[in-house]
């Protein structure tokens, strides 16, 4: 019987030994194949007296059931264990792989953030955005705008020139968006409803000129309209510009070749503490020019001027990106310098919209 046992010791050792279902399958036939030694223990039964018999065969049936019921327990565990190496072998990644990110993100320069916010501002007024060249005829930069002869923007020091072409005409720089306003109403009909933003160029430069700026102008023309709507557009524009939920406004008469009469608008603002807080306090800024269009210009874009009348609005796209956002120096624009962009710059898809705030 001590053999019974160490045999026994031995398959049960063999079966938990056994890695894998060959392994367990060769640990099978070496016990209860026709060859194994459990079966060739069974045999023995046949020659041996009644007695002996009854007890060894209950003895090795015993075995036998043990070590099959131990062969069973053992190739589940091995199925089950192969199945679970085959899962995570096999399985399927269906999700794409993310794009690296970049080593450094862009930033949205503050000039085109706030070009941005304008047209925001002016589209959902049912306004239309003009560009037009930077480089102009002097017709369409001054003379259509009723610029006198000799008139000191038409100087050398103000404006830059090109050299005269053959037939005397001399292109130049624009010096403000207005000749984007002279086409519109060269091309179109009234009602006109536009602003033009763009790149503007004088002879200037110190803390707070830059021989490259930046304007946005507005224009209104139809049959109607007068300085009460462009009171209301104004105030409109400073409230969602500025995002403020009111802000005073004074008009001061002024003086331009191309509207009459013309005004001067500042906004109420506070001072106090270092920094400048737009719809409340008792100080003034300034923050553009307007007027009702002359009638000289209405004529000199081909519209009757007793039939149409309108007005329009200019303002430095500098300046007011300057207030809304804190910068000191205008220079600091042009300078291209990416720690001063990774500060004052936009995040890219943080597209400025009146729903979903225009800065924030
Ligand atoms: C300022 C003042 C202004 C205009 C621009 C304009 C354009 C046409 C006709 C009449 Cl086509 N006016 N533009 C009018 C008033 C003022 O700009 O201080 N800009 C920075």
């Amino acid at each position: 019987m001590t053999d019974l046992a160490s045999l026994e010791n031995d398959l049960m050792t063999a079966v938990a030994a056994a890695s894998d279902e060959a392994a367990l399958e060769a640990v099978r036939v070496g016990a209860l194949g026709k060859k194994g030694s459990v079966s060739a223990l069974l045999a023995t039964l046949g020659k041996m007296a009644p007695d002996e018999r009854k007890t060894a065969g209950a003895a090795i049936n015993a075995l036998k059931d043990k070590v099959s019921e131990a062969l069973g327990a053992r190739r589940d565990v091995l199925k089950a264990a192969a199945l679970d190496a085959r899962l995570a072998a096999e399985t399927v990644d269906v999700t794409l792989a993310t794009r690296e990110s970049p080593a450094e993100a862009g930033r949205i320069h503050p000039l085109s953030q706030v070009f941005d916010e304008l047209t925001a501002i002016f589209a959902d007024m049912g306004f239309s955005i003009a560009e037009g060249p930077d480089i102009e005829t002097d017709d369409l930069n001054f003379t259509k705008l009723n610029f006198p002869l000799g008139h000191p923007a038409r100087e050398m020091h103000d404006t830059f020139f090109f050299n005269p072409k053959p037939d005397g005409e001399r292109m130049l720089l624009r010096t403000h968006t207005s000749p984007v306003q002279v086409r519109t109403m060269l091309a179109q009909k009234p009602p006109i409803r536009v602003i033009c933003p763009g790149r503007t160029y004088r002879i200037d430069s110190d803390a707070t000129h830059t021989p490259q700026f930046h304007q946005v102008e507005g224009l209104v023309i139809d049959k109607g309209s007068h300085l009460g709507h462009l009171r209301w557009i104004l105030e409109e524009f400073c409230k969602a510009f500025f995002e403020v939920d009111q802000v005073k406004m004074r008009f001061r008469p002024s003086f331009f070749p191309f509207t009459e009469p013309s005004l001067e608008v500042d906004i109420q603002c506070n001072r106090q503490g270092g920094e400048i807080r737009f719809g409340e306090g008792e100080d003034w800024l300034e923050i553009l020019g307007c007027g009702m269009v002359h009638p000289n210009v209405i004529r000199n874009c081909g519209l009757d001027p007793d039939i149409y009348q309108g007005f329009a609005w200019g303002m430095g796209i500098d300046r007011i990106a300057m207030l809304k956002y804190g910068i000191s120096d205008l220079r600091q624009f042009f300078e291209a310098d990416v720690r001063w962009q990774a500060h004052y710059g936009f995040r890219p898809l943080d597209l400025p919209t009146l729903a979903g705030g225009l800065s924030s």
